[in-house]
């Protein structure tokens, strides 16, 4: 079946002599327009790369809302995926990965940080003999970088911008003295480009005549504080708290977040909340170094730390939903990759850690799934991972429902001779220990630390038998 005539124009400028690049320029008139795939809504062209180029006017940005997203989604991971759209923060594919989208997507949106903008979509003609026909559609507007909607006075409600904010605190009105009975506050926080909110509450009293404030079972009708987070165009609830507990730290799965109190009674006696925030670009993980050609990337090279810890994003807080993150590991020539997790705690079921789950898995490939290795999810697992060779990738993939703490591990660069020389000495797998709970829990923390301290002891001796060969180098094309 055929569009009807106009229904599906693609506006901006394309290039001659390319069947597939546009341009776009913000000019007076010219603020907002869509795109489609080619010939929507049927299939892409097989093989196709699409690019599109948005250039707004100094003072603007770009905003983009993936419509409706359907391209074939064969691998569980996006960065396997042979079909992807990605969105770069700025004139072409060197800029910031911002947006990484494969499989199916409703009203995602992203902005830039600057006046440009850049989506490259491309596919292989492979998944042309598969099901349903693959297609895309976006808006795209260009918006003033500063809006004149400030928040009010009267009110307390709040809208607070990276651009104008990059951290600082919300609390209830009149914290740390009692809030006023029966108002609503909204707390909207809007990042731009990769930014993500991290909100880390300090402060949790809400009047609760129901029982025990500190363990509250029901939060109906109590002063509460609700977040929510968007994904897929849609807003979701995180969860809502009320009495004295305290919500662990969150983050946002997009650039926006939103915070809701809302209060009914009026107590002298009780003092308010009150709550950190920070927009941030490295999904709260702190170490490794962050690559941009990908949303999340993080890269540990043996030439430059022989040993260390990764964390899902956002640890210890709650991971965000709807969030994929790799970790790549560049060993020298001889060397392996041990990875041993020390807390995890991740929402699915094993063993087989589903599309349904969060879940972290390994792979050997840096571009492809890795079949043989086997998927980790639910918790708490003490698990020692090893990779076949110097270079390995662990991923961390979250769905969008359900949260968990995530988890925290050390990773280490073996060289063979040495690994044959520990394996003389008491394996560290083989002890019995458990982290249970969450990690403050006394008991959880104390066993970690000893492993750790076992672990800093080893790291030792293993700095010293390093041997200097050369780094091997893989590299992915993003
Ligand atoms: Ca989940």
């Amino acid at each position: 079946m055929s569009p009807p005539p106009g229904k599906y124009i693609t506006t901006g400028t394309r290039l001659e002599g390319k069947h597939c690049t546009y341009e776009f320029y913000s000019n007076a008139t010219h603020k907002t327009g869509r795109f489609f795939s080619p010939f929507y809504p049927q299939n892409y062209k097989p093989n196709g790369t699409c690019r599109y180029n948005f250039h707004a006017l100094p003072g603007e940005r770009v905003k983009i809302v993936f419509k409706n997203v359907q391209l074939h989604d064969t691998a569980s991971s996006c960065r396997d995926s042979p079909d992807v759209i990605k969105v770069y923060d700025g004139l072409d594919a060197s800029a910031n990965v911002i947006g990484h989208l494969c499989g199916i997507h409703n009203d995602e949106e992203v902005i830039s940080t600057g006046t440009n903008l850049y989506v490259a979509f491309t596919c292989d003609d492979k998944n042309q003999k598969q099901g349903e026909p693959p297609k895309f559609e976006f808006l795209f507007t260009m918006v003033k970088s500063t809006s004149n909607v400030s928040s009010s006075d009267q009110d307390c409600n709040q809208h607070i911008k990276s651009t104008e904010h990059r951290n600082g605190s919300i609390s209830s009105p009149k914290y740390p003295f009692a809030y006023p009975a029966d108002i609503t506050c909204r707390y909207v926080f809007t990042g731009v480009g990769r930014e993500r909110i991290q909100l880390r509450f300090l402060h949790m009293d809400l009047h609760f005549p129901r029982g025990d404030p500190t363990e509250p079972v029901d939060c109906g009708g109590s002063d509460s504080v609700t977040v929510y987070v968007i994904i897929n165009g849609t807003t979701e609830r995180i969860d809502t708290w009320c009495g004295k507990e305290l919500p662990h730290m969150l983050m946002s799965s997009q650039h926006k977040m939103i915070v809701e109190f809302k209060s009914y009674h009026s107590s002298m006696e009780v003092t308010g909340f009150m709550a950190h925030y920070s927009f941030v670009t490295n999904f709260g993980i702190l170490e490794g170094q962050q690559d941009n050609r990908g949303m999340c990337v993080f890269n540990y090279q043996s030439s430059v730390k022989s040993h260390g810890e990764i964390t899902s994003p956002n640890y210890n807080g709650l991971y965000p939903r709807n969030t994929e993150c790799h970790y790549l590991f560049y060993g020298k020539e001889n060397e392996r990759v041990r990875i041993e997790f020390v807390d995890f705690d991740i929402e699915g079921y094993m063993p087989r850690c589903d599309e349904r789950s969060d879940y972290v898995s390994f792979s050997n490939f840096a571009n492809s799934e890795d079949r043989k290795m086997t998927r980790l999810c639910g918790g708490p697992h003490n698990r020692v991972v090893w990779s076949d060779g110097p270079f390995f990738r662990v991923i961390f993939k979250s769905n969008e429902c359900f949260d968990s703490t995530g988890f925290q591990a050390y990773y280490q660069f073996i060289a063979s001779e040495q690994e044959k020389k520990d394996q003389d000495v008491q394996p560290l797998e083989e002890e019995t220990y458990s982290v249970q709970g969450r990690r403050n829990s006394g008991i959880g923390s104390s066993v970690a630390s000893a492993v750790n301290r076992r672990l800093e002891s080893r790291f030792q001796s293993q700095l010293l038998s390093l041997s200097r060969s050369s780094v091997l180098w893989r590299t992915w094309e993003p």
